[in-house]
């Protein structure tokens, strides 16, 4: 990529090309459906309607199975046009991440092009989750050879990912800018249709527990272009201008998100995302390939006596941090030890915390004054769905979600989870 600059958010970037990759959406379309074998086929017809996608949806008598060749077929539901149920009608009913999309668009909570852009980034968690599992078996373990802009090593499957990211986005025709950790500096995508979503981050998060074939995750936040970076997008003679009013929008708090979200590769593979309105998690499933709810409106234990640190900084940390964590060890009046959970990769740390409760934190420490996670495609993110969730995200002293970011990979510490015990921590900060 011909970038510039060390990726402030008032840097100037070079054009990239687009990648020309057809969409890998299908268009909605109205169905007429016949099934005279229940089973799959008619499970996916049923989903089909499921979505608010299909105008029509006729059934043959399901007493009979097979139909006799030139046998005409009894229909028996003829035609509906009834917009689809909120509730599960049968145990047989699956809702799928599209289903759910189309019922929050039509609920106005989203619009048609956050479908879109939610949609293509589900399908490169899928094609990322599929390239994990292999990774052993493809030879895709190990490093890339080269650094990214922030000094670590780039492991191969953060390049492939980084690409896969990418290319989905691209594709979905309504992303102008992404931001990513693997890229130096936002990128502009140019063929953008309509939308213009500045979608950050971080496509293989923990990647450094790849080769032991440990927890990983995707994750992302959304957030709208401002106006005058709309406005200069049709003048191509402002080009320089347009890159430069965009890159500034990647620069948004995490006030701005419209959406973020996360993806778990571990046992299951799991997206987790709030849309604003609460936090929602689906599972994949390996039969189907589709991303099934599972999770309905999470809510973050008030509190929960699980804390998740890298404690081999321990002597590096600040004595008002110490007290802190051995406070958690030794707990007055319980007596009752918290337990330490800590795998090293946010993504899988972050998923407990919000399910059992709990604290996670990454500290400034001496080495590294502002700790080491990424505000715009780490912190951001998590705790937007922390809040969502009922919980908290704090650098220590402030909101995280109120922070405005001055560069792009810029770092600061994270405290996210449980209310009451983000609210100790930061008491135990600021005595
Ligand atoms: P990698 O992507 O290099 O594995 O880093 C992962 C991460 O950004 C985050 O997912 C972890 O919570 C954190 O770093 C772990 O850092 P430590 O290894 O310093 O504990």
């Amino acid at each position: 990529m011909a970038a510039s600059t060390t990726g402030l958010c008032n840097a100037v970037i070079t054009p990239t090309a687009a990648c020309s990759i057809t969409s890998n959406l299908s268009k909605s379309s109205r169905k007429v459906a016949t099934s005279s074998n229940a089973g799959p086929l008619f499970h996916s017809l049923s989903s089909s309607f499921q979505n608010g996608r299909s105008g029509f949806l006729l059934q043959s008598n399901p007493s009979s199975n097979v139909a006799a060749a030139g046998e005409a077929v009894s229909v028996r539901a003829a035609v509906s046009v009834q917009p689809p149920k909120a509730k599960k009608t049968s145990q047989y009913e699956l809702q799928t991440f599209t289903g759910w999309l189309l019922r929050k668009e039509q609920a106005g909570v989203i619009d048609s092009e956050l479908t879109i852009v939610l949609n293509s980034i589900a399908v490169a968690c899928k094609q990322i989750a599929s390239l994990v599992q292999r990774a052993g078996i493809s030879n895709l373990t190990g490093v890339q050879g080269a650094t990214n802009v922030q000094g670590e090593d780039q492991k191969k499957l953060d390049v492939i990912s980084n690409e896969v990211f990418s290319n989905c986005l691209r594709s979905s025709g309504r992303t102008g800018i992404i931001a990513s950790e693997e890229e130096d500096t936002p990128v502009a995508v140019e063929e953008s249709y309509s939308g213009n979503y500045v979608v950050v981050f971080d496509p293989l998060d923990g990647s450094s527990n790849i080769d032991a074939a440990v927890s990983t995750g995707s994750i992302f936040g959304i957030y709208r272009p401002t106006e005058e970076c709309l406005a200069n997008l049709d003048d191509d003679t402002q080009l320089g201008m347009v890159e430069q009013n965009c890159i500034v929008n990647v620069c948004q708090p995490g006030n701005n998100l419209l959406s973020a979200g996360y993806c778990m590769y571990s046992s299951s593979v799991i997206l987790v995302l709030s849309v604003g309105d609460g936090v929602y998690g689906f599972t994949l499933d390996p039969m189907y390939g589709e991303f099934i709810l599972t999770h309905e409106d999470i809510k973050i234990p008030k509190k929960g006596a699980i804390y998740s640190f890298n404690e081999g900084n321990y002597a590096l940390w600040d004595d008002k941090l110490k007290k802190y964590i051995d406070s958690l060890k030794d707990p007055v009046p319980t007596g009752k030890p918290y337990s330490a959970r800590y795998i090293g990769s946010l993504v899988g740390d972050f998923h407990r915390t919000m399910l059992y409760g709990g604290i996670y934190g990454y500290p400034a420490d001496k080495k590294s004054k502002n700790g080491k996670l990424r505000l715009l495609y780490e912190c951001a993110p998590m705790s937007y769905l922390a809040e969502q969730a009922g919980g908290k995200g704090s650098d220590g002293h402030r909101r995280v979600l109120d922070i405005e970011p001055e560069q792009v990979h810029q770092r600061v510490p994270l405290y996210v989870g449980s209310v009451e015990e983000v609210e100790k921590l930061e008491k135990y900060l600021a005595a």
